[in-house]
C-alpha cells in the first residue's frame, strides 16, 4: 500500500484534487471534513457538537478525527493505498496517524503540499460559498480565522514531515487540470 497526505490551507484544492486522484490511482480518499459534514447532515449528537466549532473556523478535537480515521482504515479493503485529505491538521494527529499506520505495517509515503497565495484562497472560498452555502465559507472573518488556524496549528506538520523526508511542495496556483497533472507526476513516482 502507498499512502499520501494531501495538504494545504483552506481552499488550496485538497478536496477538489483528492476526488480525481483517488479515482485515477485506486486510492481510498479519506476526508475528515467530509466525514464531519456527513455527521452534521445526519443530525447525530457528534455532528451537533462539531457544527458550532466548524462554523467558527476552529479545529474539532484531535480525538474525534483520530477515531474516525482509525475506524475507516480498519473497514477498508482492496485499495492501492490511502489518500488522506485534511487529516492530519495538528502535530498530535500526525503522530497518531504514523502510529496507526505503523501498527498495521504501513507508513506515510509522501506529503503533497499545495502552495496557494492568500488572496486566491479567499477568492476560491467566497466563490464556493455562493455555490455550496457552506457556513464556514460565508463569512470573510471565519475564512481569515481558518487561514490563521492553519498557520498556527497545521503548518508545523510541514517541518515534522520534512525531517522524515516525505515533504513534497506542489504549486497549487493555476487551473484544476494543471494542478492535477503536477500532483499526478509526483504521485506516479510512488505507484507502479
Ligand atoms: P475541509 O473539508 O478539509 O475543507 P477546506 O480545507 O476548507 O477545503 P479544501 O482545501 O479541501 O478546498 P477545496 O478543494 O474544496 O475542512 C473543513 C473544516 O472541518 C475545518 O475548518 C475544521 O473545522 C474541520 N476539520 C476537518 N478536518 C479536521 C481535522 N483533521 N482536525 C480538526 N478539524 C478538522 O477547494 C475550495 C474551493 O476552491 C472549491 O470551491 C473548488 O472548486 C475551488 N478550487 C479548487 N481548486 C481550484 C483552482 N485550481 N482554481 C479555481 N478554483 C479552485
Amino acid at each position: 500500500m502507498v499512502n499520501f497526505l494531501i495538504f494545504g490551507p483552506p481552499g488550496s484544492g485538497k478536496g477538489t484534487q483528492s476526488v480525481r486522484l483517488a479515482e485515477k490511482y485506486n486510492l481510498t480518499h479519506l476526508s475528515t471534513g467530509d466525514m464531519l459534514r456527513a455527521e452534521i447532515s445526519a443530525g447525530t449528537e457528534l455532528g451537533k457538537k462539531m457544527s458550532s466549532i466548524m462554523s467558527k473556523g476552529e479545529l474539532v478535537p484531535d480525538e474525534v478525527v483520530i477515531e474516525m480515521i482509525a475506524s475507516k482504515i480498519d473497514s477498508t479493503k482492496g485499495c492501492a493505498g490511502f489518500l488522506f485529505d485534511g487529516f492530519p491538521r495538528t502535530v498530535a494527529q500526525t503522530i497518531a496517524l504514523e502510529k496507526m499506520l505503523n501498527d498495521r505495517g504501513m507508513k506515510i509515503d509522501s506529503m503533497l503540499v499545495l502552495d496557494v497565495d492568500h488572496d486566491e484562497l479567499v477568492k476560491r472560498l467566497i466563490t464556493r460559498a455562493e455555490l455550496s452555502g457552506r457556513p464556514d465559507d460565508k463569512d470573510p472573518n471565519v475564512i481569515e480565522n481558518r487561514i490563521d488556524v492553519y498557520k498556527e496549528k497545521t503548518e508545523p506538520i510541514i517541518d515534522y514531515c520534512r525531517k522524515r523526508g516525505t515533504y513534497q511542495p506542489v504549486n497549487g496556483m493555476g487551473s484544476i487540470e494543471d494542478i492535477f497533472e503536477r500532483l499526478s507526476r509526483n504521485m506516479k513516482r510512488y505507484l507502479k
